[in-house]
């Protein structure tokens, strides 16, 4: 028995792939062949792989070892999103340059991932810190900014302390900063920003048709948050100025009771000139500035300061109502600027509860006075009855109005609507209609779309990042550095230390010969990149990583978008998902592709969870290095342990129990070729019919080896077709679960070397070490990862037994198992033979015999 070396089998076949340049990229490659299986770009942190990194790569690979084997031509890479903050934050902790420690951390990555198997063509890997990289990255940001989608601007951006850089929304999670956890400031500065809000709707409309989890669309849709309504103008009182407000409800506007600006609205500073609590208002902003977004959404208790003196004019009704400063309306969303309509939206009334209960309280901090009315001036009752009721007013509707107008009730919902006016009568929908053509006829308003996205802040005032490709010139005037003149080259001696400002500011080397070339105080832009600008485009460098003349090539292009199959987490759907989208959609419209989706079938791995149940983390000392795994029970152990833990989009919590189950399956299969339980045909056993319908000993054998071969071909084609079936959905769960099964039974019968090199075809995605060794083993010269898949026969699947029913006289007698091609004949030889049916024609005379194929043998004595 030979022994099963694990380790030198691993490195054997691993070392064999490369040197034969086995999964090199297919010259042969076309639109119609190929196949583009894209597993997530990893951060190459310090610590290494951990097992959620070894579950996308075992899942992509398998994927692509079978999808290789059915023919497809396979582009399969992996790179390094190797600019960013952890490395930057490292350096300072260390003092070890950032490009050290990341170039020592990918190659440690590299080797860890070569290690478990995995079939990437290393010949296209490529890294955002390299300067062929991010020259690319700078020339996405000058194609954005030719086509007016790249600008600078000063305004509210997330600012991180901890971090001291602005961040993007989607790197924000609730208030805090996504890597640091710091709580996130708002500040106003100048920065960078991508006009991703220009693409809103077509991002919208594309999620339509693409192959993506449905619950990752609607995250998406959510995100980008559309909101039809409409934009209406209120004139100040004696002033010459206007607020304009967002509403979704336009209908409503004969029950707006005041105006709220956010504490932020450049309004508040305006016309605090012509206010009378000036203090106050002062107050209440600052104050403001200590609450994150999401504080000032969810918090119970909602505040506000009246601007006193100030009036506003309801343009549909002529009223005047007071303006009021709030900050549950936030300066980033729609014009920063709301109509309140306490009657029908939940945080205006909230806050209108609050102010009046307030104002009976003496010494009240902010000195609050009653000056809101819940309700129109004129109005009795609210200004919507519900829908589905009969026009003439019930006595429920009429109790629901009464309760609205007492205060007690807020009702948001759709209806008609009665106190307003010229809109009396209409129902909701007709109601927004007729007042936007009203505001719109008198120049008072006009219909709007809104969305929650935001455009995407790009600049960060950090070091480890591609720099941005702007000048500035003598009087300030940006420009953008010529095409020619990329990369801007990340200089490497400069003080990275945070300070707020720009490390890259103090650096001399950063700034040596842009006066010569570019003109006297000229001047580099020292902000650099957000590292998801470099991710948002790499699966495109992956086709044809070292052209210098453009980011790919337009046949590259052509012959391998979009990507196919995409394998990544469920946390970058609002960012690196959106990003990526947007840039296809901008390369379409540039008229550089012809796609504008870059990723047709997209799921998400599950998380995998600590022993305890826990998420894998230092803090609760329940991590699992998947290195360790393979140390002790090797990659093909790993692979298949981490495939069978549960479906691959399931959150699941490791077993080591479960990894010695899959290395004792493993060694099981091993054992077959091993311990030779693979035999010759002549060396069959006998089923018990076949020595019943001969005597002659040749004619039993040869039946009975035929008989046997059918029975293990049946088997191995049932699991050819699940498995089949089951990789291509990539259930590798199931699949594993079926090839389990099958080397139990490979224990019971026979099965031959034919019949076991099939088998060692199926398992060769999932465990490729140890199907190639026992491949080799049985005497094949060629890799097994050369073999096509094996096809699914379905004529082999037919039943070679059957179960006839004999009967005598009408009466069961007895069931016998039979070839399913049995004739009648030696049906009744069989049945003859069975003692029950013996004993009922023994010395009878048989008058009749009955059979029916497949089903029964019936004797009349
Ligand atoms: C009047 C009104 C009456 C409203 C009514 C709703 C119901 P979505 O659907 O999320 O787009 N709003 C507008 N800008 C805001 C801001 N900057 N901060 C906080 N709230 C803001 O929500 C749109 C609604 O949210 C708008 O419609 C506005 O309140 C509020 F019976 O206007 B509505």
């Amino acid at each position: 028995m030979r022994e099963y070396n694990i380790k030198k089998i691993e490195k054997k076949w691993q070392r064999y792939w490369e040197k034969n340049g086995l999964f090199r990229t297919p010259k042969d490659a076309t639109a119609e062949n190929k196949m583009y299986i894209l597993p997530q770009l990893p951060y190459p942190s310090a610590s290494g792989l951990h097992v959620g990194h070894a579950e996308v790569y075992t899942a992509c690979d398998i994927y692509a070892r079978y999808q290789r084997m059915r023919g497809r031509k396979v582009l399969q890479v992996i790179g390094w999103d190797s600019f960013g903050l952890p490395a930057e934050n490292y350096a300072i902790k260390t003092n070890v340059h950032p490009r050290k420690s990341t170039n020592l951390a990918i190659d440690n990555f590299r080797e860890q991932i070569k290690s478990l198997g995995i079939s990437v063509d290393w010949e296209r890997e490529v890294g955002a810190h390299n300067p062929d990289y991010y020259k690319w990255t700078q020339w996405f940001f000058l194609l954005f900014y030719k086509r007016g989608l790249a600008y600078r601007k000063k305004q509210m951006v997330n600012w991180c302390p901890g971090c001291q850089t602005v961040l993007a929304n989607e790197q924000v999670a609730d208030g805090h900063c996504e890597r640091c956890d710091t709580q996130v400031e708002q500040r106003e500065m100048e920065q960078w920003f991508l006009k991703i809000t220009d693409y809103a709707d077509r991002l919208l409309a594309g999620l339509d048709k693409i192959d993506w989890p449905e619950e990752t669309k609607k995250r998406q849709r959510d995100w980008i948050g559309r909101s039809e309504g409409a934009e209406i103008e209120f004139r100040i009182k004696n002033e010459e100025l206007r607020i304009k407000v967002f509403t979704t409800r336009p209908d409503t506007l004969f029950g707006a009771t005041y105006l709220a600006l956010a504490p932020e609205h450049e309004l508040v500073k305006s016309l605090k000139l012509k206010t009378q609590n000036e203090k106050e208002i002062d107050e209440y902003v600052g104050a403001t500035k200590k609450k994150t977004e999401l504080e000032r959404q969810t918090q119970q208790t909602k505040t506000g300061v009246e601007l006193k003196g100030v009036k506003a004019i309801n343009p549909a009704s002529g009223e005047e109502i007071p303006v009021w400063t709030a900050d549950y309306v936030l300066a980033t969303y729609g014009t920063g600027a709301i109509m309140a309509v306490p009657a029908h939206d939940e945080r205006d009334w909230e806050f209108v509860k609050m102010q009046n209960a307030e104002c009976r309280m003496q010494n009240d901090k902010l000195k609050i006075k009653n000056v809101i009315r819940p309700y129109p001036v004129s109005a009795k009752v609210a200004a919507i009855r519900p829908v589905g009721e009969p026009l003439d007013i019930t006595k429920e509707i009429d109790e629901l109005e009464k309760k609205i107008l007492e205060g007690k009730e807020v009702y948001t919902g759709d209806g008609i609507l009665v106190n307003s006016d010229f809109l009396n009568g209409l129902e909701t929908d007709a109601a927004k209609e007729k007042m936007i053509l009203y505001l719109q006829e008198k120049g008072l308003g006009k219909r709007k779309v809104q969305y929650k996205l935001r455009d995407w802040s790009v600049s960060r005032q950090r070091f480890w990042g591609a720099p941005i490709p702007m000048l500035y010139d003598e009087k300030g005037e940006l420009h953008p550095v010529p095409e020619a003149d990329l990369p801007v080259i990340l200089p490497d001696d400069v003080d990275f230390k945070p300070t707020g400002e720009s490390p890259l500011s103090y650096s001399k080397k950063f700034q040596t010969g842009v006066e010569k070339k570019y003109g006297r105080g000229w001047r580099r832009e020292a902000d650099t990149l957000d590292t998801f600008m470099c991710s948002s485009w790499y699966y495109y460098r992956y086709l044809d990583p070292d052209n210098r003349e453009a980011f790919a090539s337009p046949v590259a292009l052509k012959k391998w978008m979009p990507v196919d199959f995409y394998l990544g987490g469920e946390e970058h759907v609002n960012g690196h998902l959106l990003y990526s989208r947007f840039f296809t959609k901008v390369l379409f419209d540039a008229g550089l592709i012809s796609f504008d989706e870059p990723f047709l079938v997209h799921r998400h791995q599950g998380l995998i969870l600590g022993e305890d149940n826990r998420k894998m983390s230092k803090r609760w000392g329940n991590q699992t290095n998947p290195t360790d795994v393979v140390a002790k029970y090797g990659a093909d152990t790993l692979r298949l342990y981490e495939m069978f833990m549960g479906p691959l989009a399931q959150t699941k919590p490791w077993s080591t129990d479960g990894v010695k189950g899959m290395s004792r399956f493993l060694e099981r299969v091993w054992k077959v070729v091993s311990e030779d339980r693979i035999i010759e045909d002549k060396d069959r056993k006998i089923p018990k019919f076949a020595i019943r319908l001969s005597t002659n000993q040749e004619e039993i054998q040869k039946e009975a080896i035929g008989r046997e071969i059918k029975i293990v071909d049946k088997a191995l084609n049932i699991l050819v077709k699940n498995v089949s079936e089951d990789m291509k959905e990539m259930k590798f769960n199931t699949t594993i679960s079926e090839l389990m099964i099958f080397i139990n039974e490979v224990y019971k019968f026979d099965v031959n070397k034919k019949q076991f090199e099939i088998f060692l075809k199926l398992l060769s995605p999932l465990a490729p070490h140890l199907a190639e060794e026992l491949w080799q083993n049985l005497g094949n010269k060629k890799s097994i990862t050369l073999e096509s898949w094996p096809e699914f026969d379905p004529s082999k699947v037919k039943d070679e037994t059957i179960t006839l029913a004999v009967q005598v006289n009408g009466k069961l007698r007895a069931t016998i198992e039979a070839p399913a091609g049995v004739t009648q004949a030696e049906a009744e030889k069989l049945a003859r033979g069975e003692e029950n049916v013996k004993k009922y024609i023994e010395g009878k005379e048989i008058k009749k015999v009955i059979f029916i194929k497949g089903k029964l043998i019936s004797f009349v004595v």
